[in-house]
């Protein structure tokens, strides 16, 4: 039998899920930065380790040669999102890039079709375009779409479900059954409200934003032009800070942009 080279054979892999976890953490962050919800919460990749490859090709019957052809979730991304309409979204927004920095190959949709164990997540199956010092280069690469709640549940059950080889005893199985539907549920009560949530996230992270701007503000006058009412602007700010106004912090922060043009102080 031919030896792999595991470091060389995984290096694009490991490439691939770089780049892509780059990319999806950026568009959340553009998302963060225009005060838009983002649909991707956070991103998580991996690439399958030697012994999980080797087990899939074993229990798939694949032969050592083919294992880069017939194993597709060596590159593996995930994104965790708040709300089941989030999974839609980014589906949607992977189809735009589709045959674009991607191209979609396969897609299961185990929300839809819940697996028998209570398994949900959106699969999309992708090869991504490498430039290596080889030459371009095309891998595969599994992306999963799934809420926090449904990665809670399958990283539970897939542990629990390794440390049992398969083989798990009924009664756990149907406590996981059980955990499944109360996921379910949750999603279920999350998506009821959504629009709660996100109006909430908004305000809090519009309140952040101008409290940012203004300390930013106050520190530019203290330190550039030695302005001696720093320390009054300060309390100032404290108690609109307290009183928990927005409007009021809104005013204050216009109040500080009229002083800084004022006094020639360039603020970002
Ligand atoms: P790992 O360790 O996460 O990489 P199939 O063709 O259906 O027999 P295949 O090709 O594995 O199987 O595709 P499938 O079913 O879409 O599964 C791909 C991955 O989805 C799995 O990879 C798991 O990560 C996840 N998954 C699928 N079913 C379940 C499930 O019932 N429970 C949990 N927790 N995860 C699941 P691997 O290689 O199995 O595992």
């Amino acid at each position: 039998m031919e030896i792999i080279d595991w470091v060389g054979f995984l290096m694009p892999y490991e490439q691939a899920v770089n780049e892509l976890k780059l990319k999806f953490s950026n568009l959340a962050s553009d998302f963060k930065k225009q005060a838009q919800h983002s649909p991707i919460e956070h991103v998580d990749g991996r690439v399958k380790r030697v012994a999980s490859i080797l087990e899939k090709a074993h229990r798939k019957n694949i032969d050592y040669a083919h294992i880069a052809e017939k194993i597709e979730d060596i590159a593996g991304i995930r994104i965790i999102c708040k709300f089941v309409e989030d999974i839609d979204k980014v589906v949607e927004m992977l189809h735009i890039r589709d045959g674009i920095d991607l191209t979609i190959t396969q897609e299961r949709d185990y929300i839809t079709n819940t697996k028998p164990s209570g398994y949900r997540s959106y699969h999309i199956l992708i090869t991504y375009p490498l430039i290596t010092t080889s030459g371009p280069f095309r891998v595969a690469a599994e992306i999963q779409i799934r809420t926090m709640s449904m990665d809670f549940w399958a990283t539970i059950e897939h542990s629990i479900k390794y440390k049992y080889s398969g083989n798990l005893p009924d009664d756990l199985q149907t406590r996981l059954k059980n955990a499944a539907e109360a996921s379910f549920q949750l999603d279920k009560e999350m998506g009821y409200i959504r629009g709660e949530i996100v109006e909430a996230q908004r305000v809090v992270q519009q309140r952040n934003d101008l409290v940012d701007q203004i300390l930013r503000k106050v520190e530019k006058l203290h330190f550039m032009v030695k302005f001696d009412k720093a320390n009054e602007l300060n309390r100032q700010f404290m108690e609109i800070y307290e009183e928990g106004n927005l409007e009021k912090l809104q005013g204050f922060n216009q109040q500080l942009s009229l002083m800084a043009k004022l006094y020639n102080v360039q603020h970002s």
